[in-house]
C-alpha cells in the first residue's frame, strides 16, 4: 500500500499529533502558539509534514487536514484559557482549503462548541493563495477577518512575494521568512530589507514576527531593528501542548 493510502487512514482515524511552538514578545514573554501537525506512521516513521502535507494537499485532503487541525486549535486555545493564559492559537492554512466555501462554518462551529472567541485562532496562509487559485482569494479572506478571525500571512518573503499582496489584503501580522534570518549577521543588504519590512509594516498597521531565530545575535539584532514579535529554535521549540502549559506556569 502506498503512503497516501496510509496518510488518508491516518487522517480519516485523526491519528496526526499536533504540537505547538510559541511565539514571544520583546521580554520574552509568550504571547501566543502555532500549531504544527506531526505524523508517526506505523510504516514510515516519523514522516515530516513538508512530505506530508503536499502530499494531503495534491490529493484532495487539503481541508481534511485543515479540519483536524482547527478543531485541535480549538481544543488548545480553550485548554490555554482555562489556565489563565487565553492566548491565541495560529493554525497553517493550506491555499486550497481558504477557497474552501465550508471553511467559515467549520471554525465557526469549532469555537462554538470549545466555548472560545474568534480572535483566539489565528490562521497562517502563504502567498500561494494568490498564486494557486484562479478566483481571487480576498473576498474569503476579508470574510474571515470581518469573522473576527485574525490572518497572518506567512514565510513572507520566500518566494515571489509580491508588495502587491500587502496592497490588495490587510493582513493582521506579516511572519517574515527565516530565510532573512540566516544571513542577517552576515548580510548588511538582508538587514536593510528586513528593518524596510519592519517599518512598512508598522504604517500599514500590520504586526510582524520573525520567524526561525536560531541564535542570540540574531535575537539581538533583530531587536534593534524594532522586530516586536519573534518566533524559533532559539526562544521555544515546537513541543507538545502540556509542555507549553508547564512552561507558562514558570
Ligand atoms: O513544523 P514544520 O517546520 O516541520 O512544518 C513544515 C511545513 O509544514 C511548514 O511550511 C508548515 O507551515 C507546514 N505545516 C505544519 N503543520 C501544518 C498543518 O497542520 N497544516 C498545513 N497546511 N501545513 C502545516
Ligand atoms: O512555514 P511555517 O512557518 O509554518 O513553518 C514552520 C516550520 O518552521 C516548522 O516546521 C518548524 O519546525 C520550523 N521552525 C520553527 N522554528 C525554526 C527555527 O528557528 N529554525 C528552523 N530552521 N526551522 C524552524
Ligand atoms: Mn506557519
Ligand atoms: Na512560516
Amino acid at each position: 500500500i502506498s503512503m497516501l493510502s496510509h496518510l488518508r487512514e491516518a487522517i480519516v482515524r485523526e491519528s496526526l499529533d499536533f504540537v505547538v511552538q510559541p511565539k514571544f514578545d520583546g521580554n520574552n514573554r509568550v504571547i501566543g502558539a502555532e500549531l504544527l501537525a506531526r505524523w508517526l506512521s506505523a510504516e514510515y516513521g516519523q514522516v515530516p509534514p513538508t512530505t506530508f502535507v503536499p502530499l494531503a494537499e495534491h490529493n484532495g485532503m487539503a481541508s481534511a487536514l485543515g479540519n483536524l487541525a482547527i478543531e485541535r486549535a480549538a481544543q488548545y486555545a480553550a485548554r490555554l484559557a482555562t489556565t489563565g493564559n487565553p492566548l491565541p492559537v495560529a493554525v497553517n492554512i493550506s491555499a486550497l482549503h481558504v477557497m474552501d466555501d465550508a471553511l467559515a462554518g467549520t471554525l465557526r462551529s469549532a469555537c462554538q462548541r470549545h466555548r472560545i472567541t474568534a480572535d483566539q485562532l489565528e490562521l497562517e496562509v502563504t502567498e500561494s493563495v494568490f498564486m494557486e487559485n484562479s478566483r481571487a482569494p480576498e473576498a474569503r479572506i476579508e470574510h474571515l477577518r470581518s469573522l473576527g478571525f485574525r490572518v497572518a500571512m506567512d514565510d513572507f518573503g520566500a518566494g515571489y512575494s509580491s508588495l502587491g499582496y500587502l496592497k490588495r489584503l490587510p493582513f493582521d501580522t506579516i511572519k517574515i521568512d527565516r530565510s532573512f534570518m540566516q544571513d542577517l549577521e552576515a548580510d548588511p543588504r538582508s538587514r536593510h530589507l528586513l528593518a524596510g519590512i519592519v517599518g512598512l509594516c508598522d504604517r500599514l498597521g500590520m504586526e510582524t514576527v520573525a520567524e526561525g531565530v536560531e541564535t542570540k545575535e540574531q535575537w539581538q539584532l533583530l531587536q534593534a531593528l524594532g522586530v516586536k514579535q519573534y518566533q524559533g529554535y532559539f526562544l521555544g521549540r515546537p513541543m507538545a501542548m502540556e509542555q507549553l502549559i508547564e512552561r507558562l506556569k514558570t
